[in-house]
This record gives C-alpha cells, sequence and structure tokens, in this order.
C-alpha cells in the first residue's frame, strides 16, 4: 500500500469525517484540511490545519510529500455563483497544481449535478454513460463540470492523474424515491477511495457514484481501471422510501432532482 501521506480536504464536513475514521482505521496517514474546525478526536498520526482552499500557499504547504489528494473540500450544494466560484473554481485550481508540482494523484469528489438535467431513465432503457453530455444543473453543478475538465486537461498537458467520482447521494441511508437510484452507501464509497488510492495506473477516469441500485440511472464508466463494484443496494429501503416523491414537476422529471428547480424559469 501507499506508503506516503494522504491529503484530505474538507475533513470536517460529513464525508470527510467518515473517511478519516475509515483510512485511519485501515493504517493510512492522513493530512486533513477544512476551513472549519475537526469536529471529531483526531485519529492517532493523523494531522489538520484550518486552511481556506481559496489560498494557494496553505493548499501548497500541505500537499507537499502526498501522493494522493482526496479533494472533498468546497461548496457542497447549489449556491450563488459568486459563493462558488472562490472555493470550488480557484480552489481547485490550487489543488491541481500542487498535484502537478509533487507528482500527487488527484480524487475529485464530483457529483451527479455536472450531469442533473438528463431526464430520469425508464427502466433499464437509456442509463447514462460516464461519456454523455455534460448537463449542470446550477452553479454548484457547473463547477463540478469545471472541475472535471480540469482533470482532463492536467491528465493530458501534465500526467497528473485523476479520478472524478460523480456522487449520487451519499448518505446514512436513502430517504426518498430517488434516492432508490442515485443512493452510495458510505461502505462502498469507503471501498472505493481505498481503490483509488491502491490502483497501479487510473489515467482520468470517471466513476459514477452510487451503490449497487437496480433504479440507478447510470451504467457504463472506468471502474474497472480500479477494481471498484459497490456491494451495498437502496433496495433495503424500497418499502420505507420508495413512496416519498415531490409534487413538483421538474424536480421528479430531471436527475438532478430539487437542485433543477431551485430558481428554475424555464417556461416551456
Ligand atoms: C450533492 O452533490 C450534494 O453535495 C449532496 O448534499 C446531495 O444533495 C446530493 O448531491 C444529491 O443529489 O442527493
Amino acid at each position: 500500500s501507499d506508503t506516503k501521506p494522504i491529503l484530505l480536504t474538507g475533513a470536517s464536513g460529513n464525508l470527510g469525517r467518515m473517511l478519516t475514521r475509515e483510512l485511519s482505521a485501515a493504517g493510512y496517514t492522513l493530512r486533513l484540511t477544512d476551513i472549519m474546525p475537526f469536529p471529531d478526536e483526531l485519529p492517532k498520526g493523523t494531522t489538520f490545519v484550518k486552511a481556506d482552499l481559496t489560498e494557494s500557499l496553505a493548499v501548497v504547504r500541505q500537499a507537499e510529500g502526498c501522493g494522493t489528494i482526496l479533494h472533498f473540500g468546497g461548496v457542497s450544494v447549489e449556491k450563488p455563483f459568486e459563493e462558488v466560484a472562490g472555493p470550488n473554481l480557484h480552489g481547485l485550481y490550487h489543488i491541481y497544481e500542487a498535484a502537478r508540482m509533487f507528482g500527487a494523484r488527484v480524487v475529485f469528489a464530483s457529483s451527479n449535478h455536472s450531469i442533473g438535467f438528463h431526464e430520469r431513465p425508464q427502466g433499464n432503457q437509456g442509463k447514462l454513460d460516464a461519456d454523455c453530455a455534460f448537463r449542470p444543473d446550477g452553479y454548484y453543478g457547473l463547477s463540478k463540470v469545471y472541475g472535471e475538465l480540469m482533470g482532463r486537461m492536467y491528465w493530458d498537458k501534465h500526467g497528473v492523474e485523476n479520478v472524478n467520482i460523480r456522487i449520487g447521494s451519499c448518505f446514512p441511508k436513502p430517504i426518498n424515491k430517488r434516492m432508490l437510484a442515485t443512493w452510495l452507501s458510505y461502505a462502498d464509497l469507503a471501498r472505493l477511495i481505498t481503490r483509488t488510492i491502491e490502483a497501479e495506473k487510473v489515467g482520468h477516469c470517471v466513476v459514477w457514484g452510487a451503490s449497487k441500485n437496480p433504479d440507478s440511472f447510470w451504467a457504463a464508466d472506468h471502474r474497472d481501471r480500479l477494481g471498484w463494484e459497490p456491494q451495498d443496494t437502496a433496495e433495503d429501503y424500497r418499502t420505507e422510501v420508495g413512496h416519498i416523491v415531490s409534487d413538483d414537476p421538474v424536480e421528479e422529471r430531471y436527475q438532478g432532482g430539487g437542485y433543477c428547480s431551485i430558481e428554475y424559469s424555464r417556461k416551456d
């Protein structure tokens, strides 16, 4: 396994905290960073530095000597453009420059909102492959498109390897019908991240971040390069949450759900 330390941005967020627990328990050396204080007890051998992604020097200092940068930092929900741009556009640039400088691999927490304006498929027909068109459903999703394309460019131009995970809905449990398609269990994400660290060669890689859900909206991607297969399934929650839908037709029509309805003003 990789002996170099791993930088984890967004460590104080829900997924950052879960990954800190899982990866430190598995024996990885972690350097954590976030703009918010780390709310849990620091695992042994782990360091935490409070830093703003928009400040390039702080990012570079943290990344020195790291083999992998797990980039979970930044704005994680729909916000006005000016709030998204600092962390998600400038911050991401700093991450990629640091990766180029130190020869690190970037694992980018992308999102289904980079393709959120694709309609939901009917049954097994029309599931999306990872090379589908980007159809962002807001400024947040647009920043994830930019992040994925930044990875494309840094691989083509500088050979910086990167894995872009289009995370569906990563929560302890699915809470509505949409999540019977989009849910990613914490355990499946943790196993996926381990593979992104350990895989021999990844190039520029795009993976759908969903568990083994029969209702998934998504099909082919690059998971074979990582040797990852999800093991959990949202199906276990069908009777509990399968009837929970919104009365907003825009939300129910598109894959991005409620993000598509935010400030939606199209008339036809
Ligand atoms: C995301 O990208 C968000 O970070 C998360 O909070 C959820 O809203 C998720 O998408 C989703 O689409 O369910």
